[in-house]
Order: structure tokens, then C-alpha cells, then sequence
């Protein structure tokens, strides 16, 4: 292995996982954009159905056993009464990034607020409704804090960006 190439190799293994949880099947569709972000940047991640309300036994078995099983961050998407994220980031002292899931009822704005207006003490990083993407990016960005591979990588997304708004003809 060339030695940069190497170096670089040695510098990844320092990143965490992702865990990407959502409370229903239903969200898959907005919470796939996070599974395809992070793969992009050659992050590893987990993604799982679960419930606050309706598996919360076995939620709180799997938020207890993350940190020892090498995960540094969870995205947590949900909508309606979107206890997922909160109780997330009660159950465990990971940062958790909450996606709130537009909602039919409410069009997202009862997943919005049961979401970000978590009390003083237990904070959840909140996404806009249906922010899967962002959710990913800010968790390469966290992530990127260890990994300098990883910040370069975010640094080149960045500058492809500005050059497509840049080089945008009407
Ligand atoms: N949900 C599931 N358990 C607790 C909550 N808040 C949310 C899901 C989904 C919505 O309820 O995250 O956005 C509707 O789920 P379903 O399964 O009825 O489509």
C-alpha cells in the first residue's frame, strides 16, 4: 500500500459508526437520503426499525449496548408524537441528530416540536422535517472532528457544491 494511501487507511479506522434508527417502515423513503449520504462519504452505518411507543422494551436494549459496539452517533427519524429521537438521547450519552418525518395529519409540525423542543438537560440536534440528508452531513461533520480523511472528503463535497451553484446557466 503507497504510504499516503496507507496513512489515510490508518487515519479511518479511528471513525465511529452511525446508528439510523426510524419509528416505522413509513419513514424509509426520507430516511434512505441518510443511508445514501453516508455511504457516499464511506461512513458505516446501521439502519433499523424501532419503536419508541411501540417496541419500547427492546429499544432500550439496543441503545444500551451502542457505545460498546463501536457507534458514535445516532440519527433517529420519526413522526407524529416523535418520541424516538428524545428518548434516544435519554437512553444513551451519544450525540443523537433527530429527523422529524412529515407528518399527514399535521404535515410534520407535531413531529417537528415533539422533537426539537426537548427540556434543558438532554439535548437533540434537530433536523428541518424530512432533513434526512443534513442529518447525514452533520454527523460526517461530527465525525470528521477525529478523522481528518473524512474532513477532506466533507471540505471536497463542499466545493462541489459552491461550483454547481456556480457554473448554474438559466
Ligand atoms: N411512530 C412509530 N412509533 C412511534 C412513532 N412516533 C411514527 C413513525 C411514523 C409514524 O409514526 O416514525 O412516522 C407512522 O407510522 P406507521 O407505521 O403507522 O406508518
Amino acid at each position: 500500500m503507497p504510504g499516503l494511501t496507507r496513512h489515510l487507511a490508518l487515519i479511518s479506522t479511528k471513525v465511529m459508526k452511525v446508528s439510523i434508527l426510524m419509528g416505522s417502515k413509513s419513514d424509509w423513503d426520507v430516511m434512505s437520503a441518510a443511508c445514501e449520504t453516508l455511504e457516499s462519504f464511506g461512513v458505516e452505518y446501521e439502519k433499523k426499525v424501532i419503536s419508541a411507543h411501540r417496541t419500547p422494551q427492546y429499544f432500550m436494549e439496543y441503545m444500551a449496548g451502542l457505545r460498546d459496539r463501536g457507534f458514535g452517533i445516532v440519527i433517529a427519524g420519526a413522526g407524529g408524537a416523535a418520541h424516538l429521537p428524545g428518548m434516544a438521547a435519554a437512553l444513551t450519552t451519544l450525540p443523537v441528530i433527530g429527523i422529524p418525518i412529515r407528518s399527514k395529519a399535521l404535515n410534520g409540525m407535531d413531529s417537528l416540536l415533539s422533537i426539537v423542543q426537548m427540556p434543558s438537560g438532554i439535548p437533540v440536534a434537530t433536523m428541518a422535517i424530512d432533513g434526512a440528508k443534513n442529518a447525514a452531513l452533520y454527523a460526517v461533520a461530527i465525525l470528521a472532528l477525529q478523522d481528518d480523511a473524512l474532513a477532506t472528503k466533507l471540505a471536497i463535497f463542499r466545493e462541489k457544491q459552491a461550483e454547481k451553484v456556480l457554473t448554474t446557466e438559466l
